[in-house]
């Protein structure tokens, strides 16, 4: 049993080396909000070499928005007269820099958070030197009989925090250089976007890397020749988790499920190759293809399965892992059995591909001069009360989806401008809020707004009342959209009028985002309890104490109607300091 249970159960306050509860419990979260920051960075790393090797000429991605790569180039101040392979080259390297070795201060972090909010992290000791460093000194920290003062761990979890988000922009900004920036696209979601009569092939995961290969060689002639031998009639690529988000959102490739429905997707009997790069894979994944012909392909070092085929993905030779997967894949549709089903009626409607450089540009229609004036006009009106990002998992500890989809639409009926990411915007999709339609749920004022948004857009129709906003990563999208609407406004992002909410998380780069969204003024409600709650004083530095230092906190509340409330209230609050009506 975790030494915290082990303590409270028999009635004690300090463990045999004196480590009081306090300690205990910071150093626990420490831990967690490290390894889902490693994980984050390892993400960031994967992708940042690829740019690398790309720009060297030494792989067969491309890189497709150069224009992006020069603004970012910009961003973190570098030289880019030599060129994009040349830009590419020095931002892939600053990166890698951030990630891997000792310097001071992540560039990514200082060039951007906005000012304020890098005044006041550097205030507090919170902005992070490289990753590499951070988790060599949380490694150390924790170890037995090292840090025991409960404020400088839970200050070094909120260091890594915001090294996470750091790290969080250095992938979703990549991969948009890589794989294009994603716009708008109209999708669908649910079991049965699998096709009976494909060959169809499961991509999960969160790295982009290799699903962008596979997609493209879905429509290979060879490949497709070979599927139509086997007497299929096409090949089938669908989504889980944030890899799906991914190709969703840049190729609106349809999405299966979310974390909890990984194993349901295998159970149809219909899945010829599951394919997983890294994170939010369970293991039981194997035990449910055992009793299916399905062949779980694992393609990165970090997350291999005992008993899975693995076909390694080199940034060097992605094509030809590609083309292995989709060829083994082909290959076992023959292999299919009897036992297979599909849940009866259709896959339900989407819109996703949210980002800020689509909103910008919609927004430009109105006003090409000054594109953020009518969001922030229709902020100061109250056509939009405010925004809350959801984000995070769906959990087995709540009913799965509900809290989502609860909070969505108690805050839409309010004109709260809801945004999702990850599995949160999955919940969202299978409540089919990510329609036009569901603008019938939003309150009159922000239904105006959508449906004006909507008509700048050519939609024809209103926006949706949720916009998907991309993956997990893709958080530091909208870290950037707060971060240009509060240095627009002149105020800190803690000022403005904008929460998030994690209702179902469940893993430790939830943790770590979170951890991070708040060191950077954001508050965030946790709607499954984290487990801190054996120290009254690491609740009370996370609840209470982090508002005064970094002007962001957590709030828990589990029942999603109270917790939508907490955060209207926490909106109405920031409106009033800012002198607009609540
Ligand atoms: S996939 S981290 S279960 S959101 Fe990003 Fe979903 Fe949570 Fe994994």
């Amino acid at each position: 049993l975790p030494m915290i249970y082990r303590l409270s159960a028999a009635k004690l306050t300090k463990g045999t080396c004196g480590a009081s509860v306090d300690t205990i419990v910071a150093r626990n979260l420490l831990m967690m909000v490290g390894r889902g920051m490693a994980a984050h960075a390892s993400h960031a790393l994967h992708v940042a070499s690829t740019l690398l090797k790309t720009a060297q000429n030494k792989t067969s991605y491309k890189i497709k928005e150069p224009e992006k790569l020069m603004s970012i180039a910009a961003k973190l101040n570098l030289d880019a007269s030599q060129g994009t392979e040349s830009a590419a080259i020095e931002a892939a390297s600053t990166a890698i820099s951030d990630l891997v070795y000792d310097k001071s201060a992540m560039k990514f972090a200082t060039s951007y958070f906005p000012v304020s909010t890098g005044k006041t992290l550097q205030g507090l000791g919170a902005i992070p030197g490289s990753v590499g460093s951070e988790l060599l000194a949380e490694g150390h920290e924790t170890s037995m009989g090292t840090m025991a003062d409960p404020v400088s761990l839970i200050l070094h979890a909120a260091r890594l925090g915001v090294a996470d988000m750091a790290s969080l922009i250095i992938s979703s900004e990549f991969q948009d250089v890589l794989f294009g920036i994603p716009a708008p696209v109209q999708s669908k979601i649910g079991l049965n976007v699998l096709d009976v009569n494909k060959v169809n092939v499961v991509i999960h995961g969160h790295v982009p890397l290799l699903s962008e290969k596979l997609v493209e060689l879905s429509e290979d002639e060879e490949l497709l020749k070979s599927a139509k031998a086997s007497g299929a009639s096409g090949i089938n690529i669908v989504g889980c988790c944030c890899t799906g988000n991914e190709v969703l959102m840049r190729h609106g490739v349809p999405l299966a499920g979310s974390n909890l429905q990984q194993e349901l997707v295998i159970a149809t009997g219909l899945v010829e190759a599951f394919v997983a790069d890294i994170q939010c894979i369970y293991p039981n994944v194997e035990n449910v293809a055992a009793k299916f012909h399905t062949k779980i392909i694992t393609t990165m070092k970090e997350a291999r399965l005992p008993g899975a085929l693995h076909i390694q993905f080199e940034e060097e030779h992605a094509d030809k892992a590609a083309r292995e997967i989709l060829e083994t894949a082909v290959a076992n549709f023959q292999k299919r059995g009897k036992n297979t089903y599909l849940p009866k009626g259709e896959p339900k409607n989407l819109i996703a591909g949210f980002s800020v450089e689509t909103c910008l540009g919609v927004l430009s229609k109105i006003n090409p001069s000054d594109p953020l004036k009518p969001l922030i006009d229709n902020i100061a009106s109250g056509n939009i009360y405010g925004a809350v990002l959801l984000a995070g998992c769906t959990s087995s500890k709540v009913t799965a989806d509900a809290s989502h989809v609860t909070i969505a639409k108690t805050l839409m009926k309010q004109n709260v401008l809801v945004i999702a990411t990850g599995c949160a915007a999955q919940a969202c999709a299978r409540a089919g809020l990510l329609t036009p339609e569901a603008s019938q749920y939003a309150g009159d004022r922000l239904k105006g707004v959508l449906g004006l948004l909507g008509e700048t857009a050519g939609l024809g129709k209103p926006l949706p009342p949720v916009w998907h906003f991309g993956s997990c990563v893709d958080n530091g999208r909208v870290v950037i959209l707060a971060g240009s609407l509060a240095e627009k406004l002149g105020v800190p992002v803690k000022d403005l009028p904008i929460a998030a909410s994690a209702a179902e998380w469940m893993t430790e780069k939830a943790a770590a985002i979170g951890t991070g969204a708040v060191a950077l003024g954001v508050t965030v409600h946790l709607g499954v309890t984290p487990p801190v709650i054996g120290s009254p004083a690491v609740v009370s530095l996370l609840t209470q104490k982090s508002e005064e230092l970094f002007g962001g906190k957590f709030i828990v509340e589990v029942d999603p109607v109270k917790a939508s409330q907490l955060l209207l209230e926490h909106i109405k609050e920031k409106r009033g300091k800012l002198g607009l009506a609540t």
